[in-house]
């Protein structure tokens, strides 16, 4: 059994819970499933330890449902639901646009219970006959199939990798076994979803190193082993290559097990056409190694400055590095601020004390609480009042606080593109996330208007994770951010980076994008929780990948002129 497959089924429940229409469970359900997911340690170790219950939204009734699965792997709820519910929901929640309940009326009215079966239905032409459908609700549906279709759901979310890889790293150089332990790969290129992870490694003694890696606890299965190169599956679902090397070649393999393919294959031309050979073990001319103990010295012998590994995408960095352009990019320790956090006054799990507490903890100066605004029901969205009430709160405890908070909102964007509190309550907020969270069923013109009207009005300081996609979840949204680019720039509104591991909103090409037309960024951890600020690196990572430097992100600026950006 392992963490995912017990987290779908608390996910199941929670959607089967849904469609009978009970309340507050399937939210608890799904907290206790993300915890679950992210927990960094098998769950059953967890149990055994006897710390189940002191994990974040984990009480007793669903610490039952888990010890019950533990035990015997069966949960009796779900045994019991699903009997009533026979639909494929773990792959449907894969897929944009089909919530819980309009699953049930497929099911119920075409007994639609898989993706192949809609896939019939929809040649068909069945759905748009049902009730609360239509054409354009089939259409749509087709539209996230064929993307859903596409996508390469078997490939791991960076921010839910990223610690489990890092103490992984860890536990193998406190073996002593090994000189040097890098990671490589897509992971150390901060990529927002990760195929499989791969480890770089210098050994005096590499059969007594593969052999302490093939017998660690994460291993689950050894695909091949050898004195060079090991492939292992984990236990967290991906698999691992551990490579061991030659320290003088370490640089050299460091450089192209990194990547990405494409960055190496331009290096590899430079190198011949300077009458050179680049291969993982070094830079030769004839057969003499010319340079390969460090990546630096490979990129200079090529004529290159080196660039940070999240560079590396073959998006212009060799232009620029061969042209001496390369911007110098945001440094983790330079955001200070987290522009995104929620407390339980609206969805979040902890109160405001506690989140600050933890802001403080992760070494933060500042943070805007953005709470849900009314419209948005189903995170239990404040209205003027309790945000009067909650502002109040926060001038209060700005006074003693050492994290300073600015008051915010993560404001719907209504259907008509009116915003959905009263400007004389936004004009006093520090900070106005506007977000399109409801009502998405338009097309992309009609979106892309609603968008813009309310950037016009001045009032919003960045727009939340702009794209809306869930990472194999769902599809971006159709607006055209030419136009939403100009919008920004016009009226000097931020564009968000959302870290949150299924989010990563903006996609970081999309940012380089948009910087090269003068915009600028705020970052948010999305924090749901007080252990969600680790993601704020996540979004870092993200504007590093799109090239932003220290002036274009506003979490680099201190309190007092953070206030000034709405003034
Ligand atoms: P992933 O695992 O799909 O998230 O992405 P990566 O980038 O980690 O790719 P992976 O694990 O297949 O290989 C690690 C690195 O090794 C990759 O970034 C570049 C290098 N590499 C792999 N295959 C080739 C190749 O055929 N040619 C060159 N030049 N480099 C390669
Ligand atoms: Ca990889
Ligand atoms: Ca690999």
């Amino acid at each position: 059994m392992t963490n995912e497959e017990l987290a779908d089924k608390l996910y199941d429940i929670a959607d089967m819970l849904e469609i009978e229409g009970v309340q507050w469970e399937p939210r608890a359900y799904r907290t206790a499933a993300l915890t679950v997911l992210s927990l960094g340690a098998d769950i059953s170790d967890v149990y055994k330890q006897g710390k189940l219950m002191e994990l974040e939204g984990i009480g007793k009734s669903i610490g039952g449902s888990i010890e019950e699965y533990i035990k015997t792997g069966h949960i009796e709820k779900w045994d019991k639901l699903k009997k009533k519910y026979n639909i494929d929901f773990s792959t449907f929640r894969k897929m944009r646009g089909l919530g819980p309940k309009r699953l049930y009326v497929l099911y119920k009215k075409l007994g639609i219970k898989d993706v192949n079966d809609l896939k019939k239905a929809l040649e068909k032409q069945e759905i748009r006959e049902l009730s609360g459908f239509g054409k354009k609700s089939e259409e749509e549906i087709k539209k996230n199939l064929d993307f859903f279709l596409q996508t390469d759901v078997s490939r791991k979310l960076l921010g839910l990798v990223i610690e489990y890889a890092e103490k992984l790293r860890d536990d193998l150089a406190k073996s002593g076994l090994f000189e040097k332990v890098e990671i490589a790969g897509s992971t150390r290129r901060m990529k927002e979803t990760v195929g499989d992870l791969d480890i770089l490694c210098v050994s005096d003694n590499p059969k007594a190193g593969m052999d302490y890696f093939t017998k660690m606890k994460q291993v689950k299965d050894i695909i091949v082993k050898g004195d060079k190169k090991t492939s292992v599956d984990l236990d967290a679902g991906l698999s691992c290559d551990l490579r061991i090397v030659e320290k003088e070649e370490f640089g050299a393999a460091l450089q192209y097990f990194t990547g990405n393919k494409e960055h190496n294959v331009k290096l590899r031309k430079i190198a011949i056409s300077k009458g050179l050979k680049l291969n993982e073990y070094g830079v030769f001319k004839g057969k003499t190694r010319i340079a390969g103990k460090s990546e630096a010295e490979v990129y200079k012998i090529l004529g290159l400055e080196i660039m940070p590994p999240e560079m590396r995408e073959n998006m212009g960095e060799i232009e620029a590095s061969l042209s001496h352009t390369l911007p110098k990019i945001i440094e983790y320790n330079e955001v200070v601020g987290d522009l995104h956090v929620h407390t339980n006054d609206s969805d979040g799990a902890d109160g405001l004390e506690a989140m600050v507490a933890a802001a403080e903890k992760a070494g933060l100066s500042y943070i805007a609480v953005t709470n849900h605004s009314q419209n948005l029901r189903v995170a239990n969205g404040l209205d003027e009042d309790r945000f009067r009430v909650l502002n109040k709160k926060i001038d209060k405890l700005n006074e003693k606080s050492n994290v300073k908070i600015l008051k915010g909102v993560e404001l719907e964007i209504l259907k008509d593109g009116s915003l959905d509190l009263p400007s004389g309550l936004l004009k006093n907020m520090d900070f106005v996330l506007g977000a399109l969270h409801q009502n998405l069923n338009m097309g992309g013109e009609e979106l892309t208007d609603r968008l813009i009207k309310a950037i016009n009005t001045g009032l919003i300081t960045s727009v939340a994770h702009p794209t809306d996609r869930l990472i194999n979840q769902r599809s971006p949204l159709p607006l055209n951010f030419d136009k939403v680019f100009d919008a920004c720039e016009k009226n000097d509104t931020l564009l968000e980076i959302d870290g949150f591991p299924d989010r990563s909103d903006l996609p970081f090409d999309m940012v380089k994008e948009a910087k090269e037309q003068g915009i600028r960024f705020s970052l948010g951890s999305d924090s749901h929780r007080v252990d969600h600020f680790k993601f704020l690196r996540l979004a870092t990572a993200i504007a590093r990948r799109g090239w932003l430097e220290k002036k274009n992100v506003v979490n680099a600026l201190k309190y007092s002129d953070i206030l000034k950006l709405r003034r």
